[in-house]
């Protein structure tokens, strides 16, 4: 009987331990802790960027500008219960004064960590790009070089609203960046573009502000659009850059997140670097295809609502959302 008892013992121990062996393997990434990461959706990031595109163009100084403004002020505090708008004056390359408004939603005001969230909004007054000269001296919509970065982000404080973080997340809508004098040689002397974010770096919303790294985005929406790891944020931020493009890759965008290296840019990160001293990246569309050096449409009247890609959107905005997330 005590034999009898012994086998089934050791039997039972020997299955147990079969079982065992039979366990799934371990996942992919064990090291990381499982964050559950909210969905990002491109079609309500597309409807805040058509409603931008609805003003028209948002040329400094213009209705359309005014109007919108208010619109995203209205859009930030559905989501969010801290947003300052910060009045400025700015003088441009060609000697005008001209009112600016940055616009910046705070999420968790008093958490000491923080992730910087920015995107231009104001549209470029020439399509000095344009193929037919014709346009030289017309506005652009900017639906991509404009209206795609923040209409991803306002569907980023939807998200932060819904689920809400520990650390602190701060959106920033940059005004008077696409000011640049027209036709100019891209040379990163020219301070003439990118008058709402030298503002700020200089005159922060509140004093002595940090974030732990910011990004910004610019032109997220076009279609197959390529963000190579440009200079400027390889430069300030080169950690920042291998861990969003990382996780583009290992969440399945590494077709859009290129890992090379290209020039760098002048636009509104250079100046959170330099002025501020936040490291800051920018996922930016650059296409080393085109005579501009940006996607197809860039400065010219083409760059219109129907030639934006929710694919695209989404790619930069799930990335994005999965970083902050994650942190
Ligand atoms: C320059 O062309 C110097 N910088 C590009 C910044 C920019 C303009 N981004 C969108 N429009
Ligand atoms: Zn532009």
């Amino acid at each position: 009987m005590k034999n009898i008892l012994l086998a089934v013992v050791m039997l039972a121990m020997a299955l147990g331990s079969c079982r065992r062996k039979e366990t799934p393997p371990v996942p992919d990434q064990p090291e990381s802790p499982s964050v559950s990461v909210p969905v990002f959706n491109s079609d309500s990031a597309y409807a805040f960027m058509a409603a931008q595109t609805a003003f028209g163009p948002r040329v400094p100084g213009s209705k359309a500008h005014e109007a919108c403004a208010l619109w995203m002020e209205s859009q930030l505090k559905r989501y969010c219960d801290n947003v300052t708008v910060q009045p400025f004056v700015a003088r441009s390359w060609d000697k005008r004064l001209l009112n600016g408004k940055n616009i910046i939603a705070s999420f968790n005001p008093d958490a000491r960590k923080r992730i910087l969230l920015c995107a231009h909004w104001d549209s470029r007054p020439y399509a000095d790009h344009d193929p037919n000269p014709a346009n030289h001296r017309k506005p652009i919509d900017g639906a991509n070089d404009g209206a795609s970065g923040v209409g991803a982000l306002i569907e980023v404080a939807r998200l932060l609203s819904q689920n809400p973080l520990q650390h602190g997340v701060d959106i920033i809508f940059f005004d008077l960046e696409d000011l640049g004098e027209p036709q100019q040689e891209q040379s990163d002397l020219s301070d003439t573009w990118c008058l709402g974010s030298q503002h700020w770096s200089k005159t922060p919303h509140i004093t002595g502000y940090r974030a732990a790294f910011g990004i910004l985005l610019d032109m997220v929406g076009a279609p197959d659009a390529t963000f190579f790891m440009e200079g400027t944020s390889m430069h300030y931020a080169p950690e920042i850059m291998q861990k969003v493009w990382n996780t583009a890759h290992q969440i399945g965008y590494g077709n859009y997140f290129i890992k090379t290296e290209s020039n760098p840019i002048t636009d509104d990160h250079l100046y959170i670097n330099k002025l501020a001293g936040i490291p800051t990246i920018d996922i930016i569309h650059i296409d080393p295809s085109t005579p501009t050096g940006f996607f197809k449409y860039w400065h010219t009247v083409n760059d219109r609502l129907e030639n934006i890609d929710k694919n695209t959107l989404k790619a930069v905005g799930q990335t994005v959302t999965q970083v902050i997330y994650s942190y």
